[in-house]
C-alpha cells in the first residue's frame, strides 16, 4: 500500500497520525536510529527525516539505518533538493505555497522529480505553509520567504483552498522547528472546515495536550521534533502518541 494511503488509514483508524521528525544535522546515526526504535516501541505512525541545512552530511546513511533497523514508513521531510534518497518510503514532495519565492514554489521542485522518478520514491504533493511563530526558524529564513500572520485564519485557510484545486494530496501547517509559539487552533480550525485535504501540522509543539489540542481543532498529523530530541523518554514519546490518537 502506499505510504499516503496508510497514512489515510491511520487517520481513519486512530483519528490521527503521530510523527517525530529526525533531523540527521542534530544526532549521530546511531542515535538517530536508537530514537527511531524508541518511537515505534512507543506507538509513533511514521517517521519523517528532514532538516533545513545538512551540516553533518550524513542523510542518506541516516535513512538507510533507521530503514534497516526499524519498520516505521521512513518519509523524507526535505530541507532541500539534497535531501533526497532511495532507502526512504516516501517524499513530501513540498511547495512552499505560503510564500513568493519561485524556488522554493516550483524552481527546487523541477530539479528533484526526476530524480525521484528514477528511484521510484512516491511523492506525496504537500501545500507547505509557514504561519508566524514568533521566531524565525531555520526554515523561514533558509526560503527567504514572510509567513502567514498567525491572526489570519482567513488567509491561511484561503491558501490551503488553493493547494487543494491545485491539486495537492495534503497541506503542512508549519510554525517552524523550535519555534515560540505553535500553529494556532483557530488557523488549524479555520483549514479544516475549508478544505477536504488532510492537514499535517508542526513546529512549537511541545506537550501532549497542545498536540491533543490541534488534533481537536482538524489536524490529521502532528509532527513534533524539538522535544523529542530534547528528551527521548519513551514515556513521553508514548503520552504524545496517546494524546494525538483520539479515537483509541
Ligand atoms: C518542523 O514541524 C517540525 O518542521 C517540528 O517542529 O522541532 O518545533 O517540534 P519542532
Amino acid at each position: 500500500m502506499k505510504v499516503y494511503n496508510q497514512l489515510l488509514a491511520i487517520k481513519e483508524k486512530k483519528g490521527a497520525g503521530y510523527l517525530v521528525l529526525i533531523d540527521p544535522d542534530k544526532q549521530d546515526v546511531d542515535h538517530a536510529i536508537r530514537l527511531a526504535q524508541t518511537c515505534e516501541a512507543a506507538g509513533v505512525d511514521a517517521l519523517l527525516v528532514g532538516g533545513s541545512l545538512l551540516l553533518a552530511n550524513v542523510f542518506d546513511e541516516t535513512v538507510k539505518g533507521i530503514k534497516k533497523n526499524c519498520s516505521l514508513p521512513v518519509i523524507i521531510f526535505p530541507g532541500s533538493t539534497k535531501q533526497i534518497s532511495r532507502h526512504a518510503d516516501a517524499i513530501l514532495f513540498l511547495s512552499l505555497i505560503s510564500g513568493r519565492n519561485p524556488e522554493s514554489l516550483i524552481g527546487g521542485q523541477v530539479v528533484a522529480a526526476p530524480i525521484i522518478k528514477s528511484i521510484q520514491l512516491e511523492p506525496i504533493s504537500t501545500g507547505y505553509m509557514f504561519i508566524e511563530s514568533g521566531t524565525v526558524t531555520s526554515a523561514l529564513f533558509m526560503s527567504d520567504t514572510r509567513p502567514i500572520p498567525r491572526e489570519k485564519p482567513d488567509i491561511a485557510a484561503a491558501h490551503a483552498l488553493a493547494a487543494q484545486y491545485i491539486g495537492m494530496q495534503c497541506v503542512y501547517l508549519e510554525g517552524g522547528s523550535g519555534a515560540k509559539y505553535s500553529v494556532p487552533d483557530d488557523v488549524v480550525g479555520a483549514v479544516a472546515s475549508y478544505v477536504d485535504l488532510p492537514i499535517i501540522c508542526g513546529g512549537g509543539i511541545r506537550t501532549p495536550d497542545e498536540a491533543r489540542e490541534k488534533v481537536l481543532s482538524g489536524a490529521s498529523f502532528i509532527v513534533t521534533g524539538t522535544i523529542i530530541e530534547r528528551d527521548s523518554n519513551p514515556a513521553l514519546i508514548k503520552a504524545f502518541a496517546d494524546a494525538i490518537h483520539v479515537k483509541e
